[in-house]
């Protein structure tokens, strides 16, 4: 069936011309944007509450940092493209899992999956996919815990579920995945190189990985001795 909101996907289009056709479907598109924002918030405040409670419980806090951010219209634009579904406000909804994004930077690997399951049991909060790339890391060394969840957010007169990609990793983990993030964009060098390069930096994500786990260990053995690492005596 014809959507008259579909926008071409055409060769050599700009991130702003994207942005202008996407907002030339007005209300419909700010009004999306707007629940995967609000959708956004829901999780980040979950995990400021679970990183108080958790504090209170354990004496220390879990989290570094949470960063969120909205999918940009030209990523949006290059995923429907990839996927080959006609970029209409309301396919975006439906095929896109990632509009909306929340990072949380954990201190230990433990601390990791302690959060995730802390967050899949809240009663008001579906967990739709879960991929571990922590246990089985990706072909590039990029590790993290990636999660969908779908969580409701209230309306002036309506329930939606909006969809939110949570992606949990330690401070090594994203010391990694932003440089090596960087260095992708350097094109145009010799296949042979290029393979090398990857090498290193598979090389490089491993050794993060044995520091992660040294220092979990490390942390372990503090709590066993009957010290709380952060609590000053
Ligand atoms: P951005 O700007 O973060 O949104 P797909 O999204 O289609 O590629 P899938 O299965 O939906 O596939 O996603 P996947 O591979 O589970 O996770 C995608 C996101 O994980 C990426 O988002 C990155 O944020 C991160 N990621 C995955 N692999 C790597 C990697 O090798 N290096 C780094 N630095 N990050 C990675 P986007 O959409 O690419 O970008």
């Amino acid at each position: 069936m014809e959507d008259n909101n579909e926008i071409r996907y055409a060769p050599g289009l700009t991130a702003k011309a994207i942005l202008g056709e996407l907002q030339g479907q007005g209300k419909e598109y700010m009004e999306m944007m707007s629940r995967f924002s609000s959708a956004m918030l829901e999780i980040e405040t979950k995990f400021k509450v679970l990183n108080i409670e958790f504090s209170s419980k354990f004496d220390r806090n879990p989290i570094e940092t949470i960063k969120t951010r909205l999918k940009r219209p030209a990523s949006i634009y290059e995923k429907m493209r990839r996927i080959g579904v006609p970029l209409t406000v309301a396919n975006i909804e439906r095929e896109l899992s990632d509009v909306a994004g929340v990072r949380v930077i954990c201190s230990f690997v433990d601390d990791i999956y302690k959060l995730a399951d802390m967050l899949a049991v809240q009663d008001d909060l579906y967990v739709l996919r879960t991929k571990d790339y922590i246990k089985h890391p990706k072909e590039s060394g990029y590790r993290s815990l990636h999660m969908i969840v779908e969580v409701p957010i209230f309306l002036s007169n309506e329930k939606r579920y909006v969809r939110v990609e949570v992606q949990l990793r330690t401070i090594a983990m994203d010391f990694w995945a932003s440089l090596e993030h960087k260095l992708r964009y350097k094109k145009d060098i010799p296949e042979k190189t290029a393979c090398e390069i990857a090498n290193a930096l598979r090389e490089c994500a491993d050794t993060a990985c044995r520091t992660d786990l040294e220092m979990n260990e490390i942390r372990k053995r503090i709590e066993a001795s009957g010290f709380t690492p952060g609590i000053e005596a």
